[in-house]
């Protein structure tokens, strides 16, 4: 149980500190800038921090800590991908998912549940099983299973989708876990402040100035700020960072929205998707049943909610589960997903010297947050990418080097 537990327990008075400190001003120069309070730019400077040493680093934040996609996604965490690199990496990452509550001393309410993607036609059962054979090859728990063990799992489940889209199989994926997102952002967070790392929230980084090929300073509507290192990680705001530093990307904004049920009697354990019927969900400690879909299938920078995708993923939830004809939507959100041509990310250094990226995080960002902050922290304190994420990076798209990830992308796009 975590220390933490016991000492609220035995304490009269509330025994903690903020989670992080508010600073009141941003000083004149730090040896490196990360642009996001997400988890990933959070994550970055934990590590900065805790594996190099560095805590000369301000981590600035144009809105709140956790506000963007790291609280505006569906928590799922799995690394059943189709590319080696994409396997590799993802599988670090649930690696060190499972040790972080212990690392941050705080909850996050890991919860490994197994993962289904439902294949519905033989040639998306065709794709499970080259995806089972890669994930296998990398030690990664994968296997193609029949309806009988998915009912087995899932009772309540409607194997026809009312008849129209029998479940002929699935990848069942054993580590496949959902998390508390918000916490993340706190843990990671408040581990960097106690190495001294400062977080400016209602910050915005307005200009960056680079000097014959390198980082020098970033602009702020608080103040400018002397620097050699500058790590970007604002997932859908990339492109106009990129443009201040006149880098192109072929990345595109979509709107991914979600929507969360009121709670309920636990029913359903394992996660379920499904990318025929364009639906994935999972039920919280809570009890509530947490739901996405597909992208909005048009290029939009906002994260404005419709009714329209509240309508069209209970229509495909019934389909799979008509016991929940009367259930409610509560809340409904959504991200900015910045998607690549390839749907794997965009990370590492650039053609500008000390400007490093995290980005390209479409529809899978939430998973990789560990994995992210400690690949970036990796390069940018030695200035050399992590071999985890060498074959990332944004020059793959200029040498035609891709990374095609679709088909482990978790609804089609
Ligand atoms: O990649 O697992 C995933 C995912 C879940 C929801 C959106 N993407």
């Amino acid at each position: 149980m975590p220390l933490r537990l016991i000492k609220f327990a035995l304490s009269k008075e509330y025994p903690e500190p903020r989670m992080f400190r508010e600073r009141d001003r941003l000083k004149s120069s730090y040896d490196a800038v990360i642009i996001g309070a997400g988890g990933h730019g959070l994550a970055a400077a934990y590590y900065l921090a805790r594996d190099y040493g560095m805590n000369n680093i301000v981590v600035l934040e144009r809105g709140y800590i956790g506000g963007g996609n790291t609280g505006r996604n569906t928590t799922i965490i799995r690394s059943n991908y189709l590319t080696p690199e994409g396997v590799k990496f993802y599988d670090e990452s649930v690696r060190l998912w499972q040790d972080l509550s212990q690392d941050f001393d705080l909850n996050l309410f890991y919860s490994t549940r197994g993962h289904f993607t439902l294949a519905h036609t033989d040639a998306s059962l065709r794709t499970m099983r080259w995806r089972a054979e890669v994930n296998k090859h990398y030690g990664v728990g994968s296997e193609v299973v029949g309806s009988e063990d998915i009912q087995k799992a899932c009772p309540y489940m409607d194997m026809t989708c009312n008849g129209h889209a029998p479940i002929l199989g699935a990848l069942y994926h054993a580590p496949g876990s959902i998390a508390r997102h918000d916490a993340v952002a706190w843990g990671y967070g408040r581990g960097a402040d106690m190495r001294g790392v400062e977080i400016h929230q209602k910050t915005e980084v307005t200009g960056i100035t680079i000097k014959s090929g390198r980082v020098t300073e970033v602009q702020t509507n608080r103040g400018n700020i002397s620097t050699s290192k500058v790590l970007c990680a604002v997932a859908g705001f990339t492109p106009r960072i990129l443009e201040m530093v006149g880098l192109r990307s072929p990345l595109y904004i979509h709107p991914l929205q979600a929507m969360v049920s009121e709670p309920m009697k636990a029913w359903l354990d394992p996660i379920i998707v499904s990318g025929s019927l364009h639906v994935y969900v999972s039920q919280t400690a809570r009890g509530e049943l947490v739901m996405g879909a597909s992208l909005d299938p048009y290029e939009l920078h906002s994260t404005r909610s419709t009714l329209d995708f509240v309508e069209g993923l209970a229509a495909r939830m019934l389909d799979l589960f008509p016991f929940l004809s009367n259930a409610k939507v509560v809340r409904q959100w959504a991200g900015m997903a910045d998607m690549t041509p390839d749907f794997a990310p965009i990370m590492g250094k650039t053609t500008i010297e000390g400007f490093y990226l995290d980005s390209g995080w479409g529809t899978w960002g939430f998973k990789a947050t560990p994995v992210c902050g400690k690949t970036m922290a990796y390069t940018v304190a030695n200035d050399r990418n992590h071999e985890l994420i060498k074959d990332f990076s944004l020059s793959r798209f200029a040498d035609y080097e891709l990374v095609g990830e679709k088909g482990a992308a978790s609804v089609g796009h």
